[in-house]
């Protein structure tokens, strides 16, 4: 019988825990916790069709429990993975307005802080198109043993320890950095394990792909709307037109343009005069995996990873992608104030 190799997420993040000086185990068991809600939360997302189908949302189960909106449910997934993880001191998610904290000795104890939109572009869902779930991790500053607080979520992104997301996609993958490259595993839904399939990834310096709202171009700013002219103008020498693509699902489009090349781009617009996307569980994470990747991450004017949060669902203009077209963009944004 033929052999094959694989190495699955968790025999990845034991291995790689050596490159932890002092690792104690804890991170390694809440990234294999954050892998095990994201195995849930694709067979939900893989069903939701049916179960729409079928009508069963809104009803009571055979276990008892309400068909949540998916959405919800995937909310609820994740916090109870990290709470049963025991190394998750607090959560901040787009479902809640709050920051979500317990009071129990062990999870008080935990070290790390998590920040988490559990399915973004949920738009999409009716549609069958590409969703995901984006995290990021912080060690967190109040005094292990107490309750986290508020400030332990408002440092800056230069402090995640860890960010990722899961793109529930024709294939499912996690993909994810702990400040020494990039990763992606992939779904294998045969034997329940994501399984190493994206060794390192590196993202190509310049791109040849644009993903950008355009529907809201009069709204946007002059240069903004300068880049997106010279994106389509024709250049044989700098590969233009370039292609324009949008999902409108951040993850979807991200992982597209990060494997690919290519600049994804929410600007502010009339409708949302601060951008759309929420720095701590959107933007920060995408950003810290760009530059790992070898991309970058801005606001128009300034490194995503170094502003500093005021407020948990604080929105931000968002740029990533491609380092040489992101040069580009800001370049036609000082140009054009
Ligand atoms: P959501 O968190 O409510 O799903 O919204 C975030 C999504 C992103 O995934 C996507 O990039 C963006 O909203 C699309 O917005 P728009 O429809 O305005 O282009
Ligand atoms: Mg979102």
């Amino acid at each position: 019988m033929q052999g094959y190799s694989i190495k699955t997420l968790t025999q990845f993040i034991i291995e790689r825990q050596a490159d932890f000086p002092y690792a104690t185990g804890e991170f390694t068991r809440l990234l294999y916790h954050v892998g095990i809600a994201a195995k849930f939360v694709n067979k939900k997302v893989n069903k939701a069709g049916l179960v729409d189908i079928l009508g069963e949302a809104g009803n009571i189960n055979v276990q008892g429990e309400d068909q949540k909106k998916l959405d919800v449910l995937a909310n609820w997934q994740f916090i109870q993975a990290l709470k049963s993880s025991r190394e998750c001191c607090g959560i901040a998610s787009e479902e809640n307005q709050e920051i979500i904290t317990w009071d129990d000795e062990l999870t008080r104890d935990g070290n790390y802080i998590f920040c988490m939109d559990p399915l973004d572009g949920s738009s999409n869902i009716d549609v069958n198109v590409s969703i995901g779930t984006i995290f990021s991790i912080y060690r967190r500053i109040s005094p292990r043993g107490e309750k986290a607080t508020l400030d332990d979520f408002l440092q800056p992104g230069n402090k995640q320890v860890a960010a990722g997301y899961v793109v529930y996609g024709s294939s499912t993958m996690l993909v994810y950095t702990t400040g020494s490259g990039v990763f992606g595993f992939t779904l294998d839904p045969s034997i329940g394990e994501f399984c190493l399939s994206h060794y390192s990834i590196n993202t190509p310096q310049d791109g040849k792909i644009y993903s950008i709202n355009e529907g809201n171009y009069s709204n946007f700013p002059e240069g903004v709307k300068k880049y997106i002219d010279y994106c389509k103008e024709a250049d044989s020498k700098t590969n233009r037109p370039f292609s324009a693509r949008y999902i409108g699902s951040l993850v979807a489009d991200f992982h597209r343009n990060l494997l690919k090349g290519g600049i994804f781009l929410y600007p502010a617009t009339a409708k949302a005069p601060k951008g759309k996307l929420r720095l701590l569980y959107e933007c920060n994470p995408i950003a810290f995996l760009a530059e790992q990747a070898g991309g970058k991450a801005t606001n128009g004017s300034q490194r995503i990873l170094d502003v500093k949060p005021e407020s948990l669902h604080q929105r931000i203009p968002f740029y990533a992608g491609s380092s040489n077209m992101i040069d580009k963009l800001e370049e036609f944004m000082r140009n054009n104030p």
